[in-house]
């Protein structure tokens, strides 16, 4: 059903698995976790995002320099700086995303589909031109309209692109749409098929082997399913599942997954029920910049259910991750209004000290009031 010869598994452990609510990890954990995987046997390792903050640039220079079996991976945003960052860096392998559903091209990018297609190929061409090896992922493929998927598919292998990615962002698939969707889109293209899940409903790993049946060359895991609000398939269930049930024979250290769970465990000291599906404490937390952003304009950007519907509340974490229009919306809501330089200079800071991983109300306040002196003065309003 799956040929062994085609499985591959791409670690998103500190890439995504940083995105977890409430983690970030220091160098030498991410060098140890890097080290680990490699022992077990990944295919590829995503190293991060280095746009994201001085302290994840450093790190995939640092992770990049290791002497390693897997490939390693950059992750990027489709444009030229997120690119330049990953040729500077000299790492072999990058993944740029461009969200393509119309939501996203309505609201993330206020582009039309024409501009998206013009966007995505000058990226892909720009990277394989830098001369690197390039997965393209189609952000929140599973809400896309499949046409267009098919077109931003055969527009980035027309490009050059190594592999094409679909990726179901908001973790709205069950396991027979992926079925379908990945047999459409592997009939439509030459290039090998990734694939990435998040577990949204509970279905990640169901979702994601389907996928590989259906198949798909790759999947996206991370240690303990650590992610974006409720994560990825964990690496323990994909790779055992594989081997016990499906019978993928390869030199997966399985024996390792004890040792892997506990090190990512005590680096990210995040609860086990943290991210359980709906009822988990990150389950309707978003942490990244750009998810942050897009949420705070449109929730369904990355909701496929949204907190009221069980009687929660959606929370938007600042720390590193963060970006300007998420460090602006949390202050206006605090009615702290700072000019776009002092906003700026506030949010330096911030991914300065990438160990505090969640700002409060109080501790933002209490920055700024330690920054009056270089800062413009800050205008604070009394709540109407
Ligand atoms: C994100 C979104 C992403 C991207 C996946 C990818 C997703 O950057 O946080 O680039 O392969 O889930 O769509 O993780
Ligand atoms: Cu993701």
């Amino acid at each position: 059903m799956i040929s062994p010869k085609q499985i591959e598994i791409l670690d998103s452990t500190l890439r995504e698995g940083e995105q977890t609510p409430g983690v970030s990890f220091s160098l030498d954990q991410k060098v140890a976790i890097a080290k680990k995987l490699d022992s077990f046997g990944v295919d590829f390792i995503e190293l991060g995002h280095p746009a994201v903050s001085p302290d994840v640039y450093e790190a995939v220079e640092a992770l990049n320099s290791l002497n390693l079996n897997a490939s390693k991976v950059a992750h990027g945003c489709a444009k030229i700086s997120d690119i330049d960052d990953a040729v500077a860096i000299g790492v072999p392998w990058m993944g740029i995303f461009f969200g393509t559903s119309s939501l996203s091209l309505k609201h993330k990018f206020t582009v039309t589909k024409k501009e998206a297609l013009r966007r995505i190929e000058t990226a892909v061409k720009y990277g394989k031109d830098s001369g690197l090896k390039l997965r393209f992922t189609a952000e929140d493929a599973s809400r896309t309209d499949i046409d267009f998927l098919i077109q931003v598919g055969q527009l980035v292998q027309n490009s050059g692109a190594d592999r094409f990615s679909l990726a179901d962002t908001v973790g709205c698939l069950t396991p027979t749409k992926m079925k379908e969707l990945v047999i459409r889109i592997v009939s439509e293209l030459d290039i090998p098929l990734h694939v990435h899940c998040h577990n949204d409903f509970g279905m990640a790993t169901a979702n994601a082997l389907s996928a590989l049946e259906a198949g798909a060359r790759c999947i996206d895991v991370s240690v303990n399913g650590l992610g974006e609000r409720v994560g990825l398939p964990p690496l323990a269930e994909i790779t055992t599942a594989l081997t016990k049930i499906y019978g993928v024979k390869r030199n997966w250290v399985l024996g390792m997954i004890p040792e892997l769970t506990e090190m990512v465990g005590v680096y990210s000291q995040l609860d086990s029920n943290a991210n359980k599906p709906i009822v988990g404490k990150n389950a309707f937390t978003h942490k990244a910049g750009l998810h942050v952003k897009a949420v705070a304009k449109e929730p369904q950007s990355y909701e496929a259910i949204s907190p009221e519907t069980v009687h929660r509340k959606r929370h938007l974490e600042i720390g590193k991750f963060t970006g300007k229009t998420a460090l602006k919306n949390r202050l206006d809501k605090m009615n702290i209004f700072l000019s776009d330089q002092s906003l700026s200079m506030v949010l330096e800071r911030i991914k300065s000290k990438p160990n505090k991983v969640s700002w409060t109300d109080e501790s933002l306040l209490s920055l700024i009031n330690s920054m009056k002196s270089v800062i413009s003065t800050p205008i604070f309003k009394e709540k109407p």
